[in-house]
């Protein structure tokens, strides 16, 4: 099982950006859990990050035919992105919708997501800002298992 991990804007900054909000911890600490927790699963991930929507379009195009299922979050683009949503409509690959934050908390603006209606489920709330002492952040245990591997 061979499962493709986006991530979009600003999700490079985590740690610096908004800790009361996003968490204390780096990208490169979420990379590390996730990549932890995939192998746990049993499940192969390729993790990666741009500030471009274009870009993301053509990873998610890209992915056909060599991914399994899309672990995406497309932070910003998520509230204003028809080319991203129907990226994830034309591949058809198993997508879910990742947030680091509590979305339903904050502005209404981040309560809409354009690319939801392609995805298989959504996780939100994640972020380690609400559970300081938790060892993973929960994108890495929650987003995966809908991909969990079959074999033993
Ligand atoms: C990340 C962002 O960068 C915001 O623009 C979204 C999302 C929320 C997140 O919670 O992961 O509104």
């Amino acid at each position: 099982m061979n499962i493709l991990i986006l991530n979009g804007p600003n999700l490079n900054l985590l740690g610096l950006r908004e800790p009361e909000i996003y968490g204390s911890r780096t990208y490169d600490d979420l990379c590390k859990l996730i990549e932890a927790h995939a192998a746990e699963l049993g499940v192969s991930v390729e993790i990666r990050q741009t500030n471009h929507e274009g870009v993301l379009v053509d990873w998610i195009q890209a992915a056909r035919g060599k991914f399994d299922g899309i672990v995406l979050n497309p932070a910003a683009y998520t509230h204003t992105s028809v080319a991203i949503l129907d990226a994830v409509q034309a591949v058809g690959i198993p997508t879910v919708e990742v947030h680091i934050s509590d979305l339903s908390q904050r502005e209404p603006f981040r309560q809409i997501s354009y690319v939801r209606p392609a995805c298989v489920a959504v996780t939100c709330s994640c972020s380690s800002a609400r559970r300081p002492r938790q060892r993973s952040l929960r994108p890495s245990s929650q987003c995966l298992r809908p991909f969990r591997s079959e074999q033993p």
